[in-house]
C-alpha cells in the first residue's frame, strides 16, 4: 500500500520552548491559514485536523544544567508522542504541525515504537540547516531544539530519551541529513564519532540533489517506513526568511522540489513534521505558504506519474 494514501491527521503542537526566539508557536495556526488541509484536499487525501495540543507556556527562563526550559520541552513531547502514536494506532498519517524542532523527540520516538511493534524499518530523512546533534554538555545555546537527534539516538538528558521502548529510538545508519550547513564545532566530533550520513550543502553543490537524495533512499524498501522531519529552515532564508535560526546558502527552490518528488515517488513516506515556522519573523505568510507547496509535492502533487 501506498503509505500516503492514508487520512492525514494534522497535529498542532504550539510551542518554542525548545527554542531562546518566540514565534514559532504560531506556526501551526500559520500553516492552516496558508491552507495547508484544503490543499492536501484539492489532492484528493482525507485530511482530519485535530487541533492544537495543550502544554504549559514559554516560561523564558535561562538554561539551567546546559538545558533550557527542560521540564516544558518533556512536557510537550509527552503530548506530542501520545498524539502521533494515537494517530498511527488508528492507521492514519500523523502530520506534526510546529513548533520548534525539539518536537521531533515526541513525534520521531512515537514512530519507532510502531515501527518496532509492526516490525517495519524506520528510515528518517532530516531535512535542516543543523545537524540538531548537541547535548546539554557541548550544545552553545542550551536550546533544546538542537537536540532532538542526540536525544533519539539516546545521548540526551535521561528524561527525554528511552521513550520508543529502547534507550535510542533510532541508529546512526537509520537518519540521513539533507541541506546542512551549519554545524557547531563539537557537534563536528559527534558527528563523526557517530559515523552520521551528512549530506551538506557541500555535498549538493558537488553531486547535485538529485544524487544526493539517490544515495539517500538507497535502502528504502517495501518494509520500510520513512519519516521526514522537515525543519524550514533547510531552505534558503530568502525564499523562507519566516524562520528563528536562517543560515544562508540553502537549496534553490527546484532542489527542494525534487528533494521531495524523489521521497514522493518512494510511497514509503508514513509520517512528517513541520517545524520550526515563525510566523513573527516572516513576510506575510511567505514560508508556510512554501511549507504548503512543499508538503504537496511530498504527497506527490507535483510528480505527473502520481
Ligand atoms: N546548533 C545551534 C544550537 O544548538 O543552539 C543552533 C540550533 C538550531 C536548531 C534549529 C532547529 O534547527
Ligand atoms: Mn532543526
Ligand atoms: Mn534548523
Ligand atoms: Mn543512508
Amino acid at each position: 500500500m501506498d503509505e500516503t494514501r492514508r487520512t492525514i491527521a494534522l497535529i498542532g503542537a504550539p510551542t518554542d520552548v525548545g527554542a531562546s526566539v518566540r514565534g514559532a508557536g504560531m506556526g501551526p495556526d500559520a500553516l492552516r491559514v496558508a491552507g495547508l488541509a484544503d490543499a492536501l484536499r484539492a489532492h484528493r487525501f482525507t485530511v482530519v485536523d485535530r487541533g492544537n495540543l495543550a502544554g504549559p507556556p514559554n516560561p523564558g527562563l535561562a538554561p539551567e544544567g546546559g538545558l533550557r526550559h527542560l521540564q516544558e520541552v518533556v512536557t510537550w513531547n509527552r503530548s506530542v508522542f501520545d498524539a502521533v502514536d494515537a494517530a498511527l494506532g488508528q492507521g492514519e498519517f500523523p502530520l506534526l504541525m510546529g513548533g520548534d524542532h525539539c518536537l521531533a523527540i515526541g513525534s520521531i520516538s512515537a514512530v519507532a515504537w510502531h515501527c518496532r511493534r509492526q516490525g517495519k524499518q524506520l528510515r528518517v530523512i532530516w531535512l535542516d540547516a543543523h545537524t540538531d546533534v548537541n547535548t546539554e554538555a557541548i550544545s552553545p545555546s542550551g536550546n533544546i531544539h538542537g537536540m532532538p537527534v542526540a536525544c533519539l539516538l539516546g545521548h540526551g538528558p535521561a528524561s527525554l530519551v528511552g521513550w520508543s521502548g529502547e534507550r535510542a529510538a533510532l541508529e546512526p545508519q537509520d537518519i540521513d541529513f539533507i541541506g546542512i550547513r551549519s554545524v557547531d564545532r563539537d557537534e563536528k566530533q559527534a558527528i563523526r564519532q557517530l559515523g552520521l550520513q551528512v549530506y551538506d550543502m557541500r555535498h549538493i553543490d558537488e553531486h547535485g540533489m538529485r544524487n544526493t537524495m539517490t544515495e539517500a533512499l538507497h535502502d528504502i524498501g517495501d518494509n520500510t517506513h520513512l519519516h521526514v522531519s522537515f525543519d524550514l529552515d533547510c531552505l534558503d532564508p530568502m525564499d523562507a526568511p519566516g524562520v528563528g535560526t536562517g543560515v544562508r546558502g540553502g537549496p534553490t527552490y527546484r532542489e527542494i522540489q525534487l528533494c521531495m518528488e524523489m521521497i514522493a515517488d518512494t510511497g514509503r513516506m508514513g509520517s512528517l513534521d513541520v517545524v520550526e515556522i515563525n510566523p513573527a519573523l516572516d513576510v506575510r505568510n511567505r514560508t508556510a505558504e512554501l511549507a504548503v507547496e512543499f508538503v504537496q509535492s511530498l504527497f506527490g502533487a507535483s510528480t505527473l506519474a502520481r
